[in-house]
């Protein structure tokens, strides 16, 4: 009994020996912030107000009356996001303009007072229910700058603001992500946001879901809306002294590989050059091609891929959209079918789990002999960050008649790393790792694709 106990001891001693890094912690993701990197690509869908004034942002003054979307359809968004591989959904339940798309309470300046279903209409619980009915996440934007509101600018908005909040965590059933932006007007009236107060609400009613705002707490802004990650990209940030709309873009945008928290970076980026359906933009939809560049920019850099996507005046996400992005999932479904290195390396790199991995030293290659010659022109590798994010750069060296030749260097891997390398044909590769102050790394998944000829 004793020297079990001894044993025990000694071995919980052992762990957080190891867990340490000159007496400072290793940051470790939660369940939900794992489970929200694993989605991959997010769908954002703004609409409000502005979808029928032609404008990105609303001033407050609208009114509800000029909301008539009359055709819509929210299972059309959301059939038409899960088809094209989306495993979210996240919808503007309030923009800046303050006008809701779900009838509050706690204010007449909603759908409630719009003519669209003659008043009875609820935007936020068609998206809801249609997430449900295929099977994606949902979330909500509830933009805390409100230009319509009168209590804005006093105490008094951080009540109407949580009891906002409470509205659409308990009314809509499971909520996966809640969006705080820290955006506001040069000319906004000065407020004070509780915002602790505002997560520990979506802590209570709804623990699943993970909390946005440009520096966390559960996911960070990646600090441009042009769809681009750092190419070093920390999911670890220290964000003790920095201030919610007023962070280092570019300390956002590549993280900090000694940073005391695990805060991912998210990658919003519309689908349109505004983030709000305009008509006249219906011919600049980007291409599938360009959206599958987005997604090797994001998500093959450790982040996460929130896509706008917006419904238009009619109710409706627009043909050229859906076209769009169905036809970018296929492409990477196409990419990424065969891992040409399945079955001829160690099982535990391509059996598709992020929780079994290889253990790799800084001074001893990881050696990929794949027995035939394969051609391949993609490379993914994903860290094993259930243990943190160690990985600090990297190369590879593939054999080509006789001698090694350099086949990529690249820095950081986190969630995951994509490659996009010359067509290359060989049969064995080596891999070198090193990680954060000389550590050995963990490596759970590498693959080789060939690209999809629509790339
Ligand atoms: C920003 C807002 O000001 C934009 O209108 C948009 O909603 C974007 C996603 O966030 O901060």
């Amino acid at each position: 009994m004793k020297k079990n106990f001894v044993h025990q001891w000694l071995f919980i001693a052992f762990l957080s020996l190891v867990n340490k890094t000159h007496g400072q912690q290793t940051p470790l993701p939660s369940e939900r912030q794992l489970a929200w990197q694993s989605q991959e690509t997010t769908a954002f869908l703004h609409f409000t107000v502005n979808t029928f004034t032609d404008k990105e942002w609303g001033d407050g003054t609208e009114s509800p009356s000029i909301f008539n979307p009359e055709k819509l359809d929210a299972r059309q968004w959301i059939k038409a996001l899960k088809e094209a591989g989306f495993k979210m959904a996240i919808i503007t339940a309030k923009h800046h303009d303050g006008f809701c798309l779900w009838p509050s309470g706690y204010t007449e300046h909603s759908v409630k007072n719009s003519p669209w279903k003659n008043g009875k209409g609820d935007v936020v619980k068609e998206v809801a229910d249609a997430c449900r009915e295929y099977g994606i996440r949902f979330g909500f934007y509830l933009s805390p700058w409100d230009m319509h509101e009168v209590t804005y600018g006093t105490s008094a908005y951080n009540r109407y603001y949580r009891n906002q909040l409470m509205e659409l965590l308990t009314h809509y059933g499971k909520v996966s992500e809640v969006w705080f932006d820290g955006a506001k007007g040069e000319n906004a009236k000065s407020m004070e946001y509780e915002f602790e107060s505002y997560w520990a609400m979506v802590r209570k009613y709804q623990p699943e879901a993970v909390i946005f705002s440009d520096i966390g707490p559960d996911v960070r802004w990646v600090g441009n809306e042009k769809g681009i990650a750092g190419e070093t990209c920390w999911s670890t940030i220290t964000t003790d002294s920095m201030e919610i709309g007023a962070a280092d873009t570019k300390y956002l945008n590549t993280g900090d590989p000694v940073g005391k928290y695990w805060i991912p970076a998210e990658t919003d980026v519309s689908i349109r050059k505004g983030w709000f359906w305009h008509q006249n933009e219906n011919d600049s939809v980007r291409s599938p091609q360009n959206l599958v560049n987005l997604y090797y920019q994001s998500v093959g850099r450790n982040s996460m891929l929130l896509l706008n996507i917006p419904p238009n005046n009619k109710g409706l996400l627009e043909e050229q959209d859906i076209r769009s992005i169905k036809a970018f999932r296929v492409i990477l479904n196409q990419t990424f079918r065969t891992n040409l290195s399945k079955g001829k390396v160690l099982p535990s790199l391509t059996d598709g789990q992020l929780k079994t991995y290889t253990q790799i030293t800084p001074d001893k290659p990881l050696l990929i002999d794949l027995k035939n010659n394969i051609t391949f022109d993609r490379v993914m590798l994903q860290e094993h960050i259930m243990n943190g994010q160690q990985i600090e750069n990297g190369r590879m060296e593939y054999w080509d008649r006789g001698t090694w030749k350099d086949l990529a260097s690249f820095t950081t891997i986190g969630y995951k790393k994509l490659i996009r390398t010359p067509i290359i044909t060989t049969s064995r590769v080596r891999l070198y790792l090193n990680g954060i102050r000389g550590r050995s790394s963990q490596l759970s998944e590498i693959g080789f694709y060939k690209a999809s000829p629509d790339e």
